[in-house]
């Protein structure tokens, strides 16, 4: 693809988030051949986009590393994308019209002390967090009837929308994350459920794939500011007037109202 139209495509994706409306995927017709390499290039020219209507990045995200995740929306292999700080949700609560078609996923969430980068294992990663979050994840993927290849939600910074992090801090040592259940409560009716270990085995794994994606730009996985690890379960459609509950094994319960 020429720079042109990474640029292109680029405007094409971010228009469809600004305005909440969805778009035709690019894969669709115009770009079917869409490389990761390429995505990547594109969401990196929406984040710009974002920042030049004067959004700020909070943290990176990992995203598809579950295999509920994988079944859910047909794509099997990790990705990280952005947050931005507009998009953390204040007071727990959703307004679904900032949306188009939200979702919400359970999430476990890694706080670093230490800079990491590169060919990072579980222990070096567990050794260097600070500590852990229960979290929520709002998605809200651009792509009509969020229908997308791998490439499409790359390019469409991982569908990355809204975020709600738990206030209470767990000492990673005092957490078997493999083990470590969220259930998925939707209006009282438990809908999804799923452990630390359907994200890659182990979610400190998710943080070393982020390590070695940031590495290949010449960045360390930052300190201070929580890092999601990716849906534990598959994500659940949210409409004005639910009443979200996920709790944990072990790590606070996230309570979501959703308005209009
Ligand atoms: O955490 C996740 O797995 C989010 C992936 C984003 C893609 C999507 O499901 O829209
Ligand atoms: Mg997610």
């Amino acid at each position: 693809m020429k720079q042109s139209e990474i640029l292109e495509a680029a405007q094409y994706v971010y228009h469809g988030e600004k305005y909440k409306h969805e778009i035709v995927k690019l894969t669709d017709d115009k770009w079917p051949n869409l490389t990761v390499e390429e995505a990547y290039q594109i969401q990196k020219e929406v984040l710009k986009l974002r920042e030049a209507d004067g959004h700020t990045i909070y943290a990176p995200k990992m995203g598809l590393t579950s295999k509920a995740k994988w079944e859910q929306m047909g794509v099997d292999s990790p990705i990280v994308g952005y947050v931005f700080k507009d998009m953390l949700e204040e007071n727990f609560t959703v307004k679904v019209s900032d949306y188009i078609h939200p979702r919400i996923e359970p999430e476990i969430s890694f706080v670093m002390k230490n800079e990491i980068s590169g060919d990072v294992t579980i222990e070096e990663v567990l050794e260097n967090t600070d500590y852990i979050l229960s979290s929520a994840e709002v998605i809200d993927s651009r792509y009509l009837n969020f229908d997308f290849t791998l490439t499409d939600v790359i390019a469409d910074n991982t569908s990355a929308s809204g975020a709600v992090f738990g206030v209470e801090k767990y000492p990673v040592e005092q957490l078997d994350l493999v083990t470590e259940k969220a259930v998925f409560k939707l209006n009282g009716d438990v809908v999804v459920e799923g452990t630390g270990e359907a994200v890659l085995g182990h979610p400190a794994l998710a943080i070393a794939e982020l390590a070695k994606h940031l590495a290949k730009e010449g960045k360390t996985v930052p300190t201070g500011v929580p890092i999601m690890t990716g849906g534990m379960t598959s994500a659940v459609l949210i409409k004005p007037g639910d009443e979200v509950e996920i709790s944990y094994t072990n790590l606070e319960t996230i309570k979501i109202k959703v308005e209009k």
